[in-house]
């Protein structure tokens, strides 16, 4: 099979259209295809930078033009990221991704910023942050620090993106991620669902994205987390099984991507989520929290993990060769890169 970048939109509205259960097993069949089965990525979020961002983008808890309660907090500092990092390790992840509610990062703050990458890529974890548009220069200096996955989503169709934020063009999100590609780094980049688009711009997100002249590593489908005060705080349920289509069309158009099940998980069932890794799920952020809003605890999807007999990654050992714990990442994608990693799988409790 090869891998395709002119899919039209009429051809990704058919995949849509199949019967749901057809939809699934192809999925399915060609993630088996790409990538090791029952074996799910596992990162975590922190936010570094927290609130008070000008941006308008509706969803979003984090813009200062809406009262959702949300306390600011500035940039954190290395000690208080690098704790968290190895936190994060210890209790399994194998990626740290670090989100800023920044339009895009001053130079003061892509300094900082650089030099917290370092540190957590010292520690033996994939990185990933979230910044806001880069300069191609900018992007060259995070790279340069260590960074492996820069996080910058399409979040809906070109259509539907001028309801949902007027402070920034599509344009500039393509912009922000061909400077990220330049510079050499991965692309983590998908979108939202659930912010009361139509089927349509489902589809126009997924076309968007396969377009990119090389798929995202990374596809996250995040569903709308509704936060109080947010312009979308009252948007209707998505059907879930919606959700599921869309994971399984991001699977087939994406087939050597990682499609990240992200935002939304709190309110979802484990057979939801299951369904979702049938359909070619494999990532998840772990952790009690996302940026600002709660996700499920980890004991929770340690659970779901030795319930499905799902195992964690394990990380490409060249993303961690200039961390401490190179070492521990010998063991071949499918089984637990770490003792810590382990224990996802087993859901025995975290080593202390
Ligand atoms: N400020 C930077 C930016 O917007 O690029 C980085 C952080 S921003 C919070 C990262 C992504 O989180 C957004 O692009 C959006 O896709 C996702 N996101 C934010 N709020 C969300 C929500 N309430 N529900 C689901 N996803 C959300
Ligand atoms: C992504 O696609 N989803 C994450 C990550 N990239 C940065 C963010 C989800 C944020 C959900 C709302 C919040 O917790 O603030
Ligand atoms: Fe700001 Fe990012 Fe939230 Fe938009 S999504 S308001 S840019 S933090």
């Amino acid at each position: 099979m090869t891998i395709r970048h002119d899919w039209t939109r009429a051809e990704i509205q058919a995949l849509f259209d199949r019967p749901l259960l057809d939809l699934v097993f192809e999925a399915q069949g060609l993630h088996r295809r790409y990538h090791t089965p029952n074996t799910v990525q596992v990162s975590t979020l922190l936010s570094i930078k927290t609130g008070a961002c000008p941006e308008d983008c509706a969803y979003c808890p984090q813009s200062v033009r809406y009262d959702t309660g949300l306390d600011a907090e500035d940039l954190l500092e290395l000690q208080t990221v690098t704790a968290r990092a190895q936190a994060a390790k210890d209790a399994g992840a194998t990626r740290f991704c670090m989100g800023a509610a920044y339009r895009s990062p001053k130079a003061k703050d892509l300094a900082k910023v650089a030099a917290l990458v370092r540190a957590v890529k010292g520690l033996g974890l994939e990185t990933c942050a979230t910044l806001g548009m880069l300069t191609p220069d900018q992007a060259v200096a995070l790279k340069e620090a260590g960074l492996d996955y820069y996080n910058h989503n399409l979040d809906t169709s070109p259509e539907y993106y001028e309801k949902i934020i007027t402070t920034r063009t599509y344009q500039d999100r393509l912009d922000t991620l061909e400077a990220v590609r330049a510079a050499g780094m991965k692309v983590c980049c998908g979108g939202i669902v659930g912010m009361g688009e139509g089927a349509e711009d489902r589809v126009g997100l997924l076309h968007a994205l396969v377009t990119l002249p090389e798929h995202p590593e990374s596809v996250p489908i995040n569903l709308l987390v509704r936060v109080e005060g947010t312009p979308l705080a009252d948007t209707a349920d998505l059907d879930p099984f919606e959700f599921v289509r869309a994971i399984a069309v991001a699977r087939i158009l994406m087939p050597r991507s990682h499609v990240r099940l992200s935002a939304g998980r709190s309110g979802m069932s484990d057979e939801l989520q299951a369904l979702c890794f049938l359909a070619g799920a494999n990532s998840i952020f772990y952790g009690e929290k996302l940026l600002t809003t709660g996700n499920p605890d980890t004991a929770r999807d340690r659970a779901l993990f030795a319930r499905l007999g799902i195992t964690p990654e394990a990380p490409p050992a060249a993303d961690v060769a200039h961390g401490t714990a190179a070492q521990d990442t010998a063991a071949p994608i499918g089984t637990a890169a770490t003792p810590d990693a382990a224990h996802i799988a087993t859901g025995a409790p975290a080593a202390a």
